[in-house]
């Protein structure tokens, strides 16, 4: 067989994949993209069902590496949508030239590592074989679908969709009914614009969860041009900020307030819209009692806004707000008080099974000629289990980490057992809790600095070292366990899944001192690391 070899090989032409290879290529090092879809663009190819759009201001969703890049680029909505954001990915392929090396359609099913030759066999379903040093996963966080096995819905005659699968037509709600599961950010932003088309829209709750006012608008040209001169700003706030943007705090804690001042700094808040009810006071995540003030003005609004007391009702949220992914949605509530729209709380009446006609409870069927599961990801771990990687002595990655119930990392970006194999935005590293260009770019900038370490000094391998896995594993539970995040199931701690707590693997300590760690182990000569080196070129 016809075996290609490149440098490295990068999975996944999404934001991560886009920018590894355009670094790679800088250094003069041969990289090569392997890509499923059809299409660059990562999450943003598949998630593309209506009204999918971007919880970070666009005026931060965009590479900041290079100024003349980041100047070429004006974002038409403060929320940028789906399909302008996948004109972006495309833009950029194109500024940038990296299409001849991206490889589309081309799924990578197997990883081998080759203990005699030093690197990595990578297989792909359309049969080919690639070798090469280093192995870059850019798979994201968020983008091998959760669809729980509900039995039976083979049988449904009607429609089916995933969110995250979403098919590249428009599907027509008109006249029909429709059933959606689920109401995490996928489900409220595919409702919004449901809601407008549908004959009748139910919406299947298992947890009510909390939408804060989006406010999104178009900018105008002064608000683009504003953008452009804040560069420098915007740049320094991906390095320099817990989350890599600028969100509105009063930069102190809740109890700093009286009850009034709290109640006008969240008005203020849900006026202006945006994420920023998490960070308002600094203690949002991390005190209950700050919690319950913003926990609480959420709830009051939806008491304001829902105009039946029982549905309001069902739609209050009690778990502590910002454990789950804050969701931010345009009139979200105000659905509610459509007469076609639906709400069963699937709490005391849960799902038993998919029918021909619809979904049946336990306390009877809901009719509908459309489902849409809005049901979420095999979230952080799920794409790369998908993968069959196998590192040292043929120990696999589903081996490592225990099918997703421990997952160790160093940095959240290597392993021990996989030498030359780099996680962008992987578990254990700040990813989903970021804006996440920020916290990509930041973990390519890592990688490929280390590369340069590497072949400057005529390293052949690096590899994580037990030690520090599990110092790393223990640094990122601890800081978990300073805040309110371990209270909640949620895809943060892969419960979503299956209702099991898989440890915490998300480094919540924020993207600003992450990347300090992460430069001072690189000035450290990669301390945590083992490497190995050609004999006749000891270290
Ligand atoms: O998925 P989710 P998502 N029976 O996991 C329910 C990013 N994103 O695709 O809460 C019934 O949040 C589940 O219920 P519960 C963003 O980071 C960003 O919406 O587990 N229901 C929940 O309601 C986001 O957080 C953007 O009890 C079931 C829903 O399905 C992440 O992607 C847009 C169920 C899943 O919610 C994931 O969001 C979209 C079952 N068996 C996504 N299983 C923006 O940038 C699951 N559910 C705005």
């Amino acid at each position: 067989m016809n075996v290609k070899q490149y440098d490295a090989i990068i999975i996944g032409a999404g934001f991560a994949g886009l920018y590894m290879l355009h670094k790679l290529r800088e250094r003069g090092l041969s990289a090569r993209v392997l890509e499923a879809a059809d299409g660059v663009g990562g999450v943003w190819y598949w998630s593309r069902y209506p009204g999918a759009k971007c919880d970070s201001d666009s005026i931060y969703y965009s590479f900041t590496f290079s100024e003349e890049l980041y100047k070429k680029w004006r974002w038409k909505d403060r929320y940028a949508s789906q399909p302008e954001i996948l004109q972006y990915l495309n833009f950029v392929a194109d500024e940038l030239n990296l299409r001849p090396d991206i490889q589309l359609k081309t799924r990578v099913t197997k990883a081998k590592f080759q203990e005699e030759a030093k690197q990595w066999e990578i297989s792909t379903d359309q049969g080919e074989i690639f070798e090469a040093k280093y192995l870059i996963s850019g798979v994201g966080c968020l983008s091998t679908t959760n669809i729980p096995p509900f039995e039976g819905s083979e049988s449904f005659k009607g429609e089916q969709y995933h969110t995250g699968r979403w098919p590249h037509d428009k599907v027509d709600f008109t006249g029909k009914r429709v059933v959606v599961i689920g109401n995490g950010s996928s489900g409220v932003q595919t409702m919004q614009e449901v809601a407008k088309e549908a004959k009748e829209m139910t919406l299947l709750m298992r947890t009510p969860h909390y939408v804060a006012e989006a406010r999104n608008h178009p900018l105008s040209k002064e608000e683009q041009e504003q953008a452009i001169n804040n560069y420098k700003d915007i740049r320094e706030a991906f390095f320099n900020t817990p989350g890599g943007i600028r969100l509105y705090t009063t930069g102190k804690s809740a109890t700093a307030f009286s009850a009034k001042e709290q109640k006008e700094k969240l008005e203020h808040i849900w006026e202006t819209g945006g994420l920023s009810l998490g960070s308002v006071f600094t203690d949002v995540s991390a005190n209950k009692e700050a919690n319950f003030v913003v926990s609480q003005f959420v709830r009051d609004k939806i008491d304001e806004i829902v105009e039946d007391r029982d549905t309001a009702q069902l739609l209050h949220p009690n778990y502590y707000i910002t454990t789950k992914r804050l969701i931010i949605g345009t009139n979200f509530y105000e659905i509610f008080n459509e007469d076609h729209v639906h709400l069963v709380s699937l709490k005391d009446n849960p799902i038993e099974r998919i029918v021909e006609n619809g979904v049946q409870l336990k306390n009877g069927t809901v009719e509908c000629d459309v489902i849409i599961y809005a049901t979420g990801y095999e979230a952080m771990t799920g794409s790369l289990l998908k993968i069959d990687i196998e590192g040292r002595n043929g120990k696999t990655i589903q081996e490592k980490w225990e099918d997703g119930r421990n997952v160790k990392t160093y940095l959240g970006l290597m392993m021990e057992s996989f030498p030359n194999l780099f996680m962008i935005t992987g578990p254990q590293s700040p990813s989903v809790l970021t804006n996440m260009p920020a916290a990509i770019e930041q973990h390519v900038d890592w990688v490929d600095q280390c590369i340069e370490y590497l072949e400057e000094k005529g390293i052949q391998t690096i590899e994580a070292q037990k030690e520090s896995e599990l110092e790393w594993a223990k640094q990122c539970d601890d800081l978990a366990n300073q805040t309110l995040y371990p209270y909640t199931n949620s895809w943060y701690t892969g419960a979503n899944i299956d209702g099991e707590q898989r440890g915490f693997v998300i480094y919540v300590g924020g993207l600003n001192n992450y990347k300090a760690i992460c430069d001072q182990v690189a000035a450290n000569d990669y301390e945590g690391c083992t490497f190995e080196k050609l004999q006749s070129n000891v270290l």
